[in-house]
């Protein structure tokens, strides 16, 4: 398939271009890069749900719920599922591979997981990718998985139209970490496992931490929806009550696409940097060896950096 087949087919939804175009984007290939500039221009209409939370909350159970309703309602939707902390990639694989299966000969649904390869920055590039093939192939909606453990994911999640954070009753940590950094992303929050005891003191506790937060009028007050992944229950409320965000936010998600593509460009810009220097500048090994030296006290970072930088900046310079 040569780039222009590819992008031509992934622009007609065509799932095995799709899928093609996802593992160039994984490799970091630069015919993934290339692909990018192709379908850039006929991205930025589909809708990206971002929904994060601990390992084991039901994420994954609740966006194949979620994924079913909206074909239901004659929706198309791309899923990229992200787990890096999850020991058990190969499980977590092969349950996608299961919910694949779920949704076999529907062309309206493509599910994605990520490996991670040990470089979270270049998860999170590459889950922003992910999503502008699925948006360029024609999906309404994009929906990104993630668990919500690091900065990167955190990231991930807060471009996102809409951010869902996931919490299980009876979850105190999960409450506490809340407060850590993943309250101030939620547009929405879902308890999630409603069946199990507790649901209501995890309602009742997001719900204390939301009342030191004064809104302002007009403002968005993030809702508290309880769910049952497993059996499908509040799924719907949840969907309409996205709907409900997205319209209270219309005239507001262009500042918020910019956001993501500011952070998008940042990233980029700075990937790019440092492969320039550390393919270009530095000598083959002078990486290691300056990572010595901090270590030994002998240099400090800042120095290290404007050595870097100045050699970059004036090629040629020692
Ligand atoms: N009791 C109960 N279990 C659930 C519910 N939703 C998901 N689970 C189970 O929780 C486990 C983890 O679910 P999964 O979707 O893989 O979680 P993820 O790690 O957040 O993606 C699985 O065994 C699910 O069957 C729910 O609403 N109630
Ligand atoms: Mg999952």
């Amino acid at each position: 398939m040569t780039q222009a087949t590819l992008s031509e087919r992934v622009l007609t939804g065509d799932p095995r271009a799709i899928a093609r175009a996802i593992s160039l984007i994984e490799d970091e290939a630069p015919a993934g890069a290339e692909l990018i500039r192709r379908i850039f221009a006929r991205t930025g209409r589909a809708y990206l749900i971002g929904v994060t939370g601990p390992p084991g909350a039901g994420k994954s159970t609740l966006v194949d719920r979620m994924t079913a309703q909206l074909r239901k309602a004659g929706k198309t939707v791309g899923v990229v599922a992200v787990d890096p902390t999850s020991p058990y990639t190969g499980g977590a694989i092969l349950r996608d591979r299961v919910r694949m299966q779920a949704h076999a000969g529907d062309d309206g649904v493509f599910i994605r997981s990520m490996a991670t390869r040990g470089h979270l920055g270049g998860l999170a590039r590459a889950t922003g990718e992910v999503a502008a093939v699925f948006d360029a192939s024609g999906k309404d909606l994009v929906i990104i998985e993630t668990v919500g453990v690091g900065q990167d994911e955190v990231d991930i999640v807060r471009t996102a139209d809409v951010s869902i954070v996931t919490i299980v009753p009876g979850a105190g940590d999960e409450v506490q970490a809340l407060k850590a950094g993943l309250m101030e992303i939620a547009d929405i929050f879902v308890v999630n496992k409603a069946d199990r005891e507790g649901a209501d003191r995890t309602v009742s506790s997001i719900e204390a931490m939301l009342s030191l937060h004064t809104f302002a009028e007009g403002d968005w007050r993030p809702p508290i929806m309880k769910t049952e992944a497993i059996s499908g229950r509040g799924v719907p409320e949840l969907l309409e009550m996205i709907e409900r965000f997205r319209q209270h936010t219309a005239a507001t998600q262009g500042s918020r696409r910019r956001t993501r593509a500011e952070w998008r460009l940042r990233e980029l810009l700075g990937h790019r940097f440092l492969q320039h220097v550390e393919s270009q500048i530095l000598k083959a090994g002078e990486f290691e060896q300056i990572l010595d030296r901090i270590a030994k006290r002998e240099l400090d970072p800042y120095s290290a950096v404007d050595g870097i930088f100045q050699r970059t900046i004036t090629p040629g310079r020692e």
